[in-house]
């Protein structure tokens, strides 16, 4: 059995649970101190990287278990990770389980982690350090906002085929990823499923099982003609009819000078009786066969992977990403072989605490709106006081005009800065 961060916690759960013994392969919830920063390892690979800092943040449910690791410096790259006893998921489920709050509104970053195999570098782990899992949400610009979900199979990094969209609000959210021995898969947001499914279903691990057959063609008298011209239509002797005529209706002008003007001709219009081309009527073909479909057989590159969901060893959990707006929080890492337990330890941690957490950011709201509101009001009644003499009602226009002008200069800020992050390649791209 792992040893944990919470020896105590672990312990109440599993003799809570009467049946099988689920195994904590790592729980890390950030509740003793500074002792966190002898779990976790910096990587050095780069010189620059961004310093999480330990913090429950601007409002929280919990001023102390909601702790958890922030990222503390705009445009960073971070790379921090935390080893536990090698296992492998051979024949048992593997949860891995966290919580990721984006309280500073982020506008492009990482909020995903990654399961690395127990003979990762931790000094030396990057962006092409190879990872087994990675999971978790990710935001970049309006058009990225997706739970990624990548398995590395025989050494190459594979995308879920489904489009999972993540939580972009400031609060504090649970993601859970849940993988079986039977190949089938699950992944929660809150404790709640969104997404479930086959591996092999819906990751390109393996090549289709079948294939449509090279040698098969479509023989050459294959009518698949459905309907065809009837031959026995013909056209009607009166049907060719001139597109435009001379307009019946018009009349020469009465100051119509034929040696100066030339001759009079009447303006052309579109003839009434024009039938447009003539096309015999369809009828349905007497040697139609039907639609040709292409023979199919079983793919000879497809061999069946009873073991996709199976790694040899795990034994880091990482942090190894990109944040343009850093404060994004991090907690509650959870990997175990028990879904329920999972279940159970997300509704005591993230579970507990997110209603107070809503009810802190909206006081703090309602506190900066009364404070704003005050302040407008004294500014006002200042002004008023100087400017006894003159006209208020221009005054007041005069105000209400710079503070529109603010607001759009604020604006156009918030574009600029939407535009800045579109040039910004995720680092993801490099790694696929
Ligand atoms: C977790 O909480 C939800 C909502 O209160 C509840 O329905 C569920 O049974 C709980 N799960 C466990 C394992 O306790
Ligand atoms: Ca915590």
């Amino acid at each position: 059995v792992a040893m944990t961060a919470l020896p105590l916690l672990f312990l109440a759960m599993s003799a809570a649970s009467v049946l099988a013994e689920p195994a904590v392969y790592l729980r890390e919830q950030f509740e003793d101190g500074d002792a966190w920063t002898s779990r976790w390892v910096e990587s050095k690979h780069k010189s620059d990287y961004g310093k999480f800092v330990l913090t429950a943040g601007k409002f929280y449910g919990d001023a102390e278990k909601d702790k958890g690791l922030q990222t503390s410096q705009d445009a960073r790259f971070y790379a921090a990770s935390s080893r536990f006893d090698d296992f492998s998921n051979q024949g048992k489920p593997l949860v891995i389980q966290f919580t990721v709050k984006h309280e500073q509104e982020i506008d492009c970053g990482g909020g995903y982690i990654k399961l690395f195999p127990s003979d990762l570098n931790q000094e030396d782990m990057n962006g092409d350090s190879t990872y087994n899992i990675m999971f978790g949400p990710d935001i970049c610009g309006p058009g990225t906002k997706k739970v990624h979900v990548i398995f590395n199979y025989k050494g190459k990094n594979h995308l879920i085929n489904k489009d999972i969209r993540c939580k972009d609000d400031e609060y504090s959210h649970l993601y859970t990823l849940i993988v079986n021995p039977d190949n089938s898969y699950e992944v929660k947001i809150d404790n709640k499923k969104v997404e479930s499914g086959s591996l092999e279903d819906d990751w390109d691990f393996l090549p289709p099982k079948r294939i449509k057959d090279p040698e098969a063609k479509k023989p050459e008298d294959w009518d698949d003609r459905e309907k065809i011209p009837d031959p026995d239509d013909k056209k009607p002797e009166d049907w060719d009819k001139l597109e435009t005529i001379p307009d019946p209706d018009a009349k020469k002008p009465d100051d119509w000078d034929e040696d100066m003007d030339g001759e009079w001709e009447p303006p052309m219009v579109t003839n009434p009786e024009y039938k447009g081309e003539w096309k015999p009527k369809e009828i349905d073909n007497p040697a139609y066969k039907g639609k040709w479909i292409h023979p199919e057989i079983d793919n000879p590159e497809y061999t069946p992977d009873a073991d996709i969901y199976k790694y040899d060893s795990f034994g880091v959990i990482g942090l190894d990403l990109w944040q343009v707006k850093s404060g994004t929080i991090f907690d509650n890492f959870l990997i175990t072989d028990d879904p329920k337990l999972a279940e159970e330890v997300g509704n005591e941690t993230w579970g507990k605490t997110k209603d107070a957490e809503k009810k802190m950011k909206e006081s703090q709201e309602e506190e900066e709106r009364k404070k704003r509101e005050d302040e407008d009001k004294m500014r006002r009644e200042e002004a008023k006081g100087e400017d006894e003499e003159e006209d208020e009602k221009d005054e007041e226009d005069e105000e209400e005009e710079e503070e529109e002008e603010g607001k759009e200069q604020q604006l156009d800020e918030e574009e600029e800065e939407e535009e800045d992050e579109e040039g910004i390649d995720s680092q993801l791209k490099d790694e696929l």
